[in-house]
């Protein structure tokens, strides 16, 4: 089972996902893949996270446990998005003809003491609106509910309600109108909280809109993971206003389908016209920009201390 680009190279294949699977990811807006990812992805991805841990958040030095849009410019994440066995089974789950890809982040959780995600959902951080938005997360080591397993609260995907955006570096702007988050863990028993041990390989699939984070790394491994997010048919552009989040240049305006070099369509085939430059070598960000998201991080890492 194989799909031909028009590059000329084929995404990998995964078995379909079963009509249970199916059901579970609407229902309850999360679902495991074990052995989405061969012993080969794990030990070049790995590499890689190693990497880019050292480089810090886009090559720029600056630690902050983890990174984003890699796949410009680190050509393992670019071959795992484009030719790896991830964009299938998110197609079936969002049940899409057409699939973009829409970035990709690194999460690096120190042994012994790495900072938990708080409770977030996705979708309010984005620049988007449409329901066919899904993440798939997966894990280099083992990971235990002591090593910082995610957590999801089942069903949050469906309760029409949007959440402030507060992510490990506190609460950022969205494009729309936001209420404050529910104290989940003060109210854990009220919830039907999902988390699953998880081995190499395994991957967990959740749709944007679902509430999830995970807790402090207290294991005595280094977690190091990576989530590839993406946008299906009824996904348009919706800018933040005041937010340049985008450290790429693109030409989407609101309201356009997603699209473009920076967030390619991956199926039903990838298209020339859109991921040629980066199949060509990679692609830097733009040097004001990088400049401008610096300062601001700096800025707020400072704040913070
Ligand atoms: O790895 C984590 O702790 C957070 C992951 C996450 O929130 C995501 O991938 O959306």
């Amino acid at each position: 089972m194989q799909s031909k680009s028009n590059s000329g190279q084929s995404q990998a294949s995964y078995r379909d996902l079963t009509e249970n699977e199916i059901a579970d990811f609407a229902r309850d807006g999360v679902i495991c893949l074990r052995g989405l990812y061969s012993s080969e992805w794990v030990e070049r991805l790995a590499k890689e996270l190693d990497t880019i841990r050292e480089r810090g958040v886009l090559g720029t030095g600056i630690k902050v446990d983890g990174s984003y849009y890699e796949w410009l410019q680190n050509d393992v994440i670019r071959d795992f998005v484009l030719f790896g066995p991830t964009a299938k089974p998110v197609a079936q789950a969002l049940s899409t003809q057409r699939l973009n890809f829409f970035y990709d982040q690194v999460f690096i959780k120190e042994k012994l003491g790495g900072k938990g995600t708080p409770w977030h959902h996705d979708h309010t951080f984005w620049p988007l609106e449409g329901s066919q938005i899904a993440s798939v997360w997966t894990a280099m080591e083992p990971v235990t509910a002591s090593g910082s397993a995610l957590e999801f609260v089942a069903g949050s995907h469906l309760w029409g309600k949007k959440f402030e955006a507060v992510g490990v570096g506190g609460s950022v702007p969205s494009n729309d109108k936001v209420e404050a988050l529910p104290d989940i863990d003060a109210n854990r028993d009220q919830y039907r909280i999902l988390s699953w041990e998880l081995e190499p390989g395994d991957a967990l699939l959740f749709n944007a809109m679902i509430l999830h984070g995970s807790r402090p790394n207290s294991a005595a491994l280094t977690r190091r993971a990576i989530t590839t997010r993406w946008t299906g048919d009824d996904v348009r552009y919706k800018p933040i206003e005041g937010v340049v989040r985008e450290l790429w240049p693109h030409d989407l305006k609101g309201g356009d389908a997603i699209s473009g070099s920076l967030y390619p369509q991956i199926l039903p085939c990838l298209l020339d016209a859109e991921v040629g430059q980066r199949l060509n070598g990679p692609i830097a960000p733009d040097a004001v920009r990088l400049e401008a998201f610096v300062t601001s991080l700096k800025g707020r890492i400072a704040a913070a201390m």
